[in-house]
């Protein structure tokens, strides 16, 4: 489905005739400069709103009428945009491509496990400033359904913080604190469902029509069945299925997740209205990036999984450009954890690219370090990532180890084979290897969401416990330890070292081990993924400057890795880009990145727990005339022709 230029012409022709009331309209509501500004940014964004609406809602709607009301929403939220936000969008106007900078460093944690409660967070800047952190991602802050809700992904009010964490006005003063230290906020938003308590869901259930239609609503099994066809299940185990009977309802409800969380229905223009309005009003909130949870799942269509539609897309591109009017200094981060090719299009990279989100997570780059690090071997790794498009302009990874969910192998058959490896047995080895159960495994991890009729699971854990931290500390074993801490930052160095943002799970930098308590919490047990979801060890973070801890020698490595990122300009992002090279060395993964203004960084990983060599070569194809090494965690040395690396290391060559 493709945008025509016919609806191009269409949406200017439409605009022609409706400036002049907008100009009149942008005059009442904000002063002279706001106004020119305003009406700028809609001449400049109007067709690309228009252009996805017609084809989203041109047979349901008159698609002129449909952006005149979402303008209306739009320009309200520009008025009431706070004087401090306006001002962050002129800079970001000035500068919009600041995300890019080789100094942005992401933070990731839970409030409440990190802080206790979102005040909490003022306390701890300093911490995250020591860590170089310029991008804060505070987990589900919304308000969540009572009872189990799927980590706060079953949100009962968009307009509430949890009560738990706070009120909207503290996470206006914590948004406002963190940029003044020059820490982004970034928040969920979860699009694709809402928890049966939300209103909509309430109304629907009170017997009003309007939102019954909010959401996808079956009177038999005939079109459940149908799509179940071809629908794979998110957790087969504690939810399977795709549909939930709902009695008051009389309906079978769309729930791709939990019975709970109810699918919205997108093909209602109403339900994209509402959204937008949401995400304004969380901008004036003074929330600078939305993670925009579980986007792939926000069309359906008969015959398919469901997921990455092309809809789906048109989706984002419309919300794209309407908060660019109301907001311009917003980012979008899209949660896509799906196969590459499917991936680099919510970045925009369709056919003909669009404006879409600026940031996705490269979760390509996560399983291939897991599964470089199980297998000691970077072949698969390197076929795989050179295969991957480069971003388009103005948009980039969030490269990341760990987060909140499962790990999911995705591991495609065409990269298997590639490299003479069986995607089955490949998948196999590292769900065991995970779970600590091949012999030789240093991982304590479990499985999550084992399929018995697939066979296929995913892995829970957290990076220090899947890195090796908590066996050897367990045997209490000298050599196992350091290398597992250096294994740890090995892995980190090397998302550090490839472009994009890289993101720190929180409790990684103190090597944080698995949480087994949640076993005692009803609202926990029975969903592994809590495992990885610890509170903030303080009294351990309270060693992190003592060199003899495991604390101390992780934080100052992810110290290590900030300011030498920072000090590395090729790990700009714009018009840089980043190829694994294949070489003569299953146990390294080896990268160039090429920035078009600052040359060449040689990246390379050694996953074998003995020192390996690289030829030298590797230099001269990345232009390194005098290969130095700017990372400075592990020793390189150049000999007879090869570059040598310590075994689990890192080393980010450049020219100097
Ligand atoms: C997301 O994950 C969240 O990160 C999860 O914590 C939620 O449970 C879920 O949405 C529902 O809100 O399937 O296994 O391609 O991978 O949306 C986790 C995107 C998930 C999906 C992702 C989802």
């Amino acid at each position: 489905m493709a945008v025509s230029s016919e609806h191009r012409r269409t949406a200017r022709q439409v605009w022609a005739q409706q400036r002049a009331q907008w100009q009149v309209a942008a005059a009442d509501a904000l002063d002279d400069r706001d106004a020119a500004r305003f009406l700028a940014r809609v001449e400049r964004w109007y067709a690309d709103a228009f252009e996805p609406l017609s084809l989203l809602y041109g047979q349901v709607v008159d698609v002129g009428d449909l952006v005149d009301e979402l303008l209306d929403s739009v320009l309200g939220a520009a008025a009431a945009r706070p004087h401090a936000l306006r001002l962050l969008d002129d800079t970001r106007e000035i500068d919009p491509e600041w995300f890019l900078d080789e100094s942005m460093v992401g933070y990731v944690c839970y409030a409440d496990r990190f802080a206790g409660d979102l005040t909490g967070i003022v306390e701890r800047i300093d911490y995250l400033r020591d860590l170089g952190v310029t991008y804060l991602h505070l987990m589900p802050v919304l308000a969540p359904r009572e009872g189990p809700s799927d980590g706060g992904y079953a949100v009962a009010d968009y307009r509430a913080v949890d009560p738990a964490l706070g009120t909207m006005q503290d996470l206006r003063r914590i948004a406002a604190t963190l940029r003044d230290h020059g820490i982004s906020l970034c928040v969920d938003l979860v699009v694709n469902h809402t928890a049966r308590e939300h209103e909509w869901a309430r109304k629907a259930i009170a017997g009003e029509q309007a939102y019954r239609d909010y959401y996808l609503m079956f009177p038999d099994r005939t079109l459940p069945d149908a799509f179940e066809e071809h629908l794979p299940e998110v957790f087969p185990d504690r939810a399977p299925g795709n549909f939930t009977w709902v009695d008051v309802l009389d309906a079978w409800v769309w729930t791709t997740f939990h019975d709970y969380q109810w699918d919205l229905n997108y093909a209602n223009p109403v339900v994209f209205a509402e959204m937008l309005a949401i995400i304004c009003d969380l901008a004036n909130v003074g929330v600078e990036i939305f993670r925009l949870d579980a986007v792939p799942f926000t069309w359906k269509r008969m015959g398919t999984n469901c997921q990455n539609q092309p809809e789906a897309h048109l989706l984002l591109q419309a919300l794209r450009a309407l908060v660019r009017i109301a907001a311009p200094a917003v980012l979008f981060k899209a949660e896509a954890i799906v196969t590459p090719d499917d991936l680099v299009q919510y970045l925009g990279a369709h056919d003909l690219q669009r404006h879409e989100c600026e940031l996705a997570y490269h979760n390509q780059l996560m399983v291939l370090l897991w599964s470089s690090a199980a297998s000691r071997d970077a072949r698969l790794a390197t076929h795989a990532l050179r295969r991957m498009r480069t971003p388009p302009p103005a948009t980039t990874w969030m490269t990341y180890l760990r987060c909140h969910d499962d790990i999911g192998w995705a591991i495609t058959g065409e990269d298997a084979a590639a490299v003479g490896v069986d995607e089955f047995d490949h998948r196999a080895f590292l769900i065991d290897f995970h779970a600590g159960e091949v012999p030789g495994t240093y991982a304590r991890g479990e499985r999550f969401g084992f399929n018995p009729v697939t066979l296929d699971a995913r892995t829970s854990g957290t990076a220090a416990s899947l890195a090796g931290i908590e066996q050897a500390l367990e045997r209490d074993d000298d050599t196992l330890l350091p290398a597992a801490i250096s294994r740890m930052l090995a892995l980190y160095a090397t998302l550090y070292g490839w472009g994009g943002i890289p993101l720190i799970y929180m409790g990684d930098e103190i090597g944080v081990r698995n949480d087994y308590s949640y076993h005692d919490d009803p609202a926990h047990a029975g969903d592994n993924r809590w495992m990885h979801r610890p509170r903030m060890d303080w009294q351990a973070a309270a060693r992190r400057r003592d060199a003899a801890t495991v604390e101390g020698r992780l934080f100052s490595g992810f110290r290590r890795l900030a300011a030498s990122r920072a000090a590395t300009p090729q790990l700009q992002d714009m018009g840089a880009t980043t190829t694994p090279l294949h070489h003569d060395n299953p146990h390294t993964l080896a990268w160039l990145r090429r920035h078009p203004r600052f040359g060449g960084l040689l990246g390379i990983t050694n996953f074998d727990d003995v020192p390996q060599s690289v030829d030298a070569d590797l230099c001269a194809d990345a232009r390194l005339g005098q290969p130095r090494d700017v990372l400075g965690i592990w020793p390189m040395t150049l000999r007879d022709g090869r570059i040598h690396l310590p075994a689990l290391s890192t080393v980010w060559l450049t020219d100097g």
